[in-house]
């Protein structure tokens, strides 16, 4: 493998100011610089094995582009994963200047090519998209790739210049006739530098810059991948920007209004103009889904445009509704209800915004919050106005979402009280286990009285409870409209009384769902490893999801997994998981006893094992097959759940048929 220092030896240094055989202090720096980035790429661009430094190489350059268009000179931007590994990106703009830079004596294209940290404040004029982790610029990509080619087309001419492990091969060179201005980039990783993942994922770079193009309306960008025989070429073009994001955020829901609103304006902050563009909709989902961006840089925890959008929404929506009489006998919406099925984004731009930490997952910059509210209370109030009737279907959503949650709370409180009433007696179908230190105790919940029997006899009476639960348990994602229906529903009961730990994702709510009054600290759902298994499987964790969430997030909840085959030779049994696994086994059993005759048992169901087998197979904690519900990605459990669950069901039979081995695998 080749060192950081073994790419930068001496000889190169010579070479590199492209002076002769002198080279002066800045030179040198910018080979430390360089050395720096190599030796620790995780600093500059974000983890070297996980594939995030890798993609940060093209964003780096892609912003650059995307900087020109911001200047007002750019229309396009190609992006070629190319087969050999390397990608180009070109844009349309200037050109990066090829002059001699007054004070480095090289070209300001191999000033901007080598030094770090260069191209970040060159002039305030615009806003840039500082959109790498740290805004370390092309220098940094640079020096992780094995080559890289810049091509410049500007002043009549095309210049071109190569480096090498970020090092420049010659100066920069005129090497032809051009009567365009364009910039190209091309570069190929050094896969010394990078491992895991090394190859450029599609879908990544494909979704990131359609994202680019709605946020930058107007831009042409255009993704090429030549890696393999049929090549695929994806136009980005989005005339209406933000309107087109929330457009195609909201493809498959219910739209509240057709059109999407869109509010524009600026106003003058502490260090300039502050620029606030936002695109909302309104669907009949329950929950809301808003991106937040300063200057092109995805804001994943939102920060202060966020909340000065929050508070103008309530604001806003109140103040209409209460000026039209709208609200009857309610007193107000709160933020929540106004936000229920509302997709939106927001985007601003700021000549110094600062961020929460480096991967500038929250915007601080406190001016920002009143500028957003100021320019929403305007301009959405003004929309209002001017659209009644959209915004009486708006208002009619918050109040049915305030109706539903009223409801909501009563028919929990009822289901607790009621509880309480009854002595908060366990459930009768429950098989409780002898210990009552949660630490050790297990819950396992059973499909089926018969499994649920075998279970009972099976289990280690000490610390495994067992619950029946009979036939498919109530679908609550489609009863977010009357959940009184999922309080009163007899399963439903039996869990949440077998459990002890009350029920209901609202934190700080009486009676709502405390981890640490749980039972057991572990719940095993134990479901048929065949289809309708799957399909109960989950119900239980949709109703979790929805109403004991903090049980999932603590890590309370395993999925047991039967066997699906038993395999024996002569006396010898053993049990396998999967197909592959029974191939593998048979294998191995024909290797080791090539006469001995083989049999195979599949197992359809858990009932169609014995006590024995089960605890043998499933239940005995020292050979047992689990697997943790890890749920991560919130939003994309959502998403799951809404269109796993939900009304939309040739939808839902399409997403189990291509998705039923990930949801039972839970990697979302
Ligand atoms: C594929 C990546 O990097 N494009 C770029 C320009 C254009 C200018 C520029 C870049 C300005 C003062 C240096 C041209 N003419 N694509 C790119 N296009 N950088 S990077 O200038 C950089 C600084 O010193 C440019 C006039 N002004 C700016």
């Amino acid at each position: 493998m080749k060192t950081a220092e073994g790419s930068l030896g001496t000889l190169r240094k010579k070479e590199f100011g492209c002076m002769s055989d002198e080279y002066g202090e800045d030179s040198i720096q910018v080979l430390e610089g360089l050395e720096a980035v190599r030796k620790r790429p995780g600093m500059y661009l974000g983890d070297p094995h996980d594939g995030s430094a890798l993609h940060h190489c093209i964003w780096e350059v892609v912003d650059n582009a995307v900087d020109e268009h911001l200047a007002g000179y750019n229309p396009t931007v190609e992006v070629d994963l190319n087969a050999d590994g390397s990608v180009s990106v070109t844009d349309h703009g200037r050109g990066i200047p090829v002059g001699i830079h007054a004070e480095e004596g090289v070209s300001a294209a191999q000033v901007i090519m080598t030094k770090l940290h260069a191209g970040g404040k060159f002039d305030n004029e615009s806003y840039k998209v500082a959109g790498g982790l740290h805004g370390v610029g092309v220098s940094a990509v640079n020096a992780v790739s094995e080559w890289l080619h810049l091509e410049v087309h500007r002043e009549g001419k095309v210049w071109e210049q190569r480096y090498e492990l970020g090092v420049p091969k010659a100066k920069l060179k005129s090497t032809g006739k051009s009567d365009t201005t364009s910039t190209k980039v091309s570069f190929k990783p050094d896969l010394t530098i990078f491992s895991e993942v090394v190859e450029f994922d599609f879908q990544q770079i494909n979704t990131r810059l359609q994202r680019t193009a709605f946020l930058n309306a107007g831009l042409q960008i255009i993704l090429r991948d030549f890696r393999s025989d049929d090549s695929v070429e994806i136009d980005h073009t989005y005339d209406g920007g933000l309107s087109e994001y929330v457009t195609l955020m909201n493809a498959k829901k219910n739209k509240i209004h057709d059109e999407v609103v869109h509010v524009i304006g600026s106003k003058s902050g502490d260090k300039g103009e502050v620029h606030v563009e936002i695109a909302l909709q309104w669907t009949d989902s329950y929950s809301e889904n808003i991106d937040c961006f300063t200057n092109i840089i995805h804001n994943v925890d939102g920060g202060t445009h966020l909340s000065g959008l929050r508070s103008s929404l309530t604001r806003t929506v109140n103040s209409y509704a209460q000026s039209r009489k709208l609200l009857k006998n309610l007193n107000s919406l709160s933020g929540d209800d106004v936000r229920e099925g509302l997709s939106a984004v927001v985007s601003i731009k700021h000549p110094d915004p600062s961020f929460n930490a480096q991967t500038k997952a929250k915007l601080v910059t406190s001016e920002v919050a009143g500028i957003v509210e100021q320019i929403v209370n305007d301009k959405l109030g003004e929309y209002f106005e001017e659209n009644p009737s959209i915004a009486r279907s708006i208002v009619d959503k918050a109040v049915l979402a305030s109706k539903a949650r009223e409801a909501a709370r009563k028919a929990r409180d009822l289901t607790r009280r009621k509880g309480v009433l009854e002595g908060g007696g366990l459930p009768g179908q429950l098989a409780d286990c002898q210990s009552r230190d949660p630490n050790e105790c297990e819950l396992y919940i059973v499909e089926g009285e018969s499994a649920g029997g075998s279970a009972k006899t099976a289990r280690d009476r000490r610390t495994q409870a067992v619950l029946p639960l009979r036939g498919k348990i109530l679908n609550v994602e489609r009863q977010r409209r009357n959940i009184a229906k999922v309080f009163t529903n007899e399963q439903i009961q039996r869990m949440i009384r077998a459990l002890g730990a009350g029920v209901g994702n609202e934190e700080g709510d009486e009676g709502a769902f405390d981890p640490e009054k749980l039972r057991y600290g572990k719940i095993i759902i134990m479901c048929d490893a065949d289809i309708d298994g799957a399909h109960i499987r989950t119900l239980i964790l949709t109703f979790m999801w929805r109403f004991m969430r903090r049980a999932i997030d603590n890590g309370n909840v395993y999925i047991a997994m039967p066997p699906l085959f038993s395999v024996g030779r002569g006396n010898h049994v053993e049990w396998v998981h999967s197909e592959e696994e029974l191939d593998a086994t048979i294998k191995r059993f024909k290797k080791e006893a090539p006469s001995a005759k083989i049999s195979i048992q599949r197992y359809k169901g858990l009932g169609e094992m014995n006590p024995e087998q089960l605890w043998e197979t499933t239940m005995d904690p020292e050979v047992r097959r689990m697997m943790r519900v890890d749920i991560k990605d919130v939003e994309a459990a959502d998403k799951l759940f809404t269109v796993l669950m939900g009304e939309d069901v040739p939808e839902r039979r399409e997403f189990i048929e291509t998705h039923a081995t990930e949801v039972t695998s839970l990697d979302i």
